[in-house]
């Protein structure tokens, strides 16, 4: 397989990152086809906290590239993030779609952020299908009807912006118990959550009502790897409510061709 797909041909940055230890125990780079949303943006926090090296490839959603065929041969789903690791399992290439899979694909392959008995990585993966399953899907939906949608539901949105506030509620209340959303340690629980809450003010969100997941989220927001993470492509990104292109391509008649 390549690692060169047409939807994202040329590194919009080509970036070899990360200590020699790293790379040496774990190989080649991965190659990361991504975008800096949130789902990308955890892969690239994860890439970061663990030290991995990887080269960057440019995946812009707004301009179709998700559509590519070779980035449907490791993406199926057309969407982004997706890795290529050429130094998979038993030493082969292997690719990963879908960030919560990457995330604990990452996780696995260098023993970290995953907890270190059964019983935290049990719990670090139930925050992790929470955040898969509701976090990142209401959210979106959220950002959808009060920012793309090009008519203004009030019934969406009500009911986007309640479930989001609901949501944040359950975190504040799992925060007030635990230093972190899968116990004790900083886990891919919380990179898997953080990028979603970013863009809390677009969603209707006020931290101030939420202290505990406030308090937390400025604990991952100064980790230097969170910052470099957050980074990755992000100059790239352009707002796309006015871009008609952009939105045919995410929202219009290309998204639900039959591919
Ligand atoms: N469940 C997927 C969702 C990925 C996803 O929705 N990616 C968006 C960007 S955040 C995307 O690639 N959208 C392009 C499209 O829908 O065509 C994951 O977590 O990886």
């Amino acid at each position: 397989m390549t690692t060169r797909s047409k939807s994202a041909p040329k590194p919009a940055k080509k970036s070899v990152k990360k200590s020699a230890t790293s790379a040496a125990a774990h190989g080649a780079p991965i190659e990361l086809h991504s975008w800096p949303t949130p789902n990308g943006q955890k892969v690239h926090i994860a890439l970061e906290e663990l030290g991995l090296a990887y080269n960057v490839h440019a995946v812009n959603i707004g301009k179709g590239d998700q559509f590519a065929k070779d980035f449907l041969s490791i993406s199926p789903n057309n969407k982004i993030p997706a890795i290529l690791d050429p130094n998979g399992p038993d030493g082969k290439p292997y690719a990963v779609f879908e960030s919560g899979a990457i995330l604990v694909y990452l996780a696995s392959k260098t023993g970290q952020l995953l907890g270190n008995t059964d019983s935290e990585r049990f719990t670090i993966l139930q925050w992790v299908m929470f955040q898969m399953g509701g976090v990142g899907p209401m959210l979106g939906q959220n950002h959808h009807f009060r920012i793309y949608a090009p008519e203004k539901i009030q019934y969406a949105i009500d009911r986007y912006t309640n479930e989001a506030r609901r949501l944040y509620g359950v975190i504040d209340t799992r925060l007030a118990k635990s230093a972190f959303l899968g116990g004790e340690h900083y886990s891919i629980a919380d990179i898997a959550v953080y990028p979603w809450l970013v863009p809390h003010e677009r969603q209707g969100i006020d931290l101030n009502d939420f202290p505990h997941l406030k308090a937390w989220y400025d604990g991952i927001a100064a980790r230097a790897a969170v910052q470099r993470g957050m980074a990755v492509l992000a100059s790239e990104r352009k707002p796309i409510e006015n871009d008609d292109k952009a939105r045919e391509a995410m929202f219009g008649a290309t998204q639900y061709q039959r591919r």
